[in-house]
């Protein structure tokens, strides 16, 4: 999979080389390009942000700088590239999300700082057969300085999901959220020494018998979600 970032800031996304991520790259699974959005502005001090029109605070990133960038990278590739755009005002990024977009074989993040990005952009990449389609997507509910964390978040929850990237094949389906495990918390994990500052790993754990295990482990997952997260077992409850 092939995923290109453009941001005023390609350092926030260096984390992508260490790790997991970075050992996707190293093996070829996942081709990561970060670009600087400057390199499009079109002034002598590079200029990527304006004033918006009807006053308000802040800063926006001007459309036709993001045009030219996403142009010029959607013209060095082969094929059409979805097109993601962090936002507060996106649809809530989820797990479903992360599993759809790693079957895709490019991705284009466009990350936005300041108040975000010109409207137009989302919209003139949306009808585009050029293109696969645009997605304004959102962390939470809550503001944070610009779409770069969001690139990590999206590209970690994607990344690991690709065929190869988990040393363990098996680990993904079986997260909270894991298609395993359809949408419930996990439960506690434990590892050595069996007792640590007076707290015991819970025995059964201890017990070898793997049916269990395999029920304890349920019954805590199920526990854990009504208490801590109700709204995924009755999303009446929110
Ligand atoms: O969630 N997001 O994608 C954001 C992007 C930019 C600023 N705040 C956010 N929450």
């Amino acid at each position: 999979m092939r995923i290109d970032i453009v941001t005023a800031f390609p350092e926030y996304v260096r984390p992508l080389e260490l790790s997991l991520i970075g050992r996707a790259q190293d093996t070829g699974l996942l081709d990561i390009r970060v670009h600087d959005v400057r390199t499009w502005a079109n002034d002598r001090h590079r200029t990527v942000d304006d004033a918006p029109y009807g006053g308000g605070p802040g800063m926006v990133m001007r459309a036709d700088v993001w045009g030219e960038a996403l142009d010029a990278i959607r013209d060095s590739g082969e094929g059409e590239p979805i097109l993601v755009i962090p936002t507060p005002s996106g649809t809530p990024f989820h797990q479903d999300a992360a599993a759809t977009l790693s079957r895709a074989r490019w991705i284009v993040i466009a990350c936005g700082r300041y108040e975000g990005i010109d409207a137009r952009v989302g919209e003139h990449y949306r009808g585009r057969e050029d293109w696969r389609g645009v997605q304004e997507i959102s962390l939470g509910d809550y503001v944070v300085a610009g779409g770069e964390v969001a690139a990590l978040v999206l590209v970690e929850a994607v990344g690991r999901l690709l065929p190869g990237v988990l040393g363990n094949e098996e680990s993904a389906p079986q997260d909270s959220f894991g298609e395993a495990c359809a949408g419930i918390l996990e439960a506690p994990t434990y590892t050595r020494p069996e007792e640590w500052r007076g707290l015991r790993v819970p025995e059964v754990l201890l017990s070898g018998h793997h049916a269990r295990v395999t029920r304890w482990r349920n019954d805590e997952a199920r526990r854990r979600t009504a208490e801590i997260r109700p709204g995924l077992l009755d999303p009446g409850l929110g």
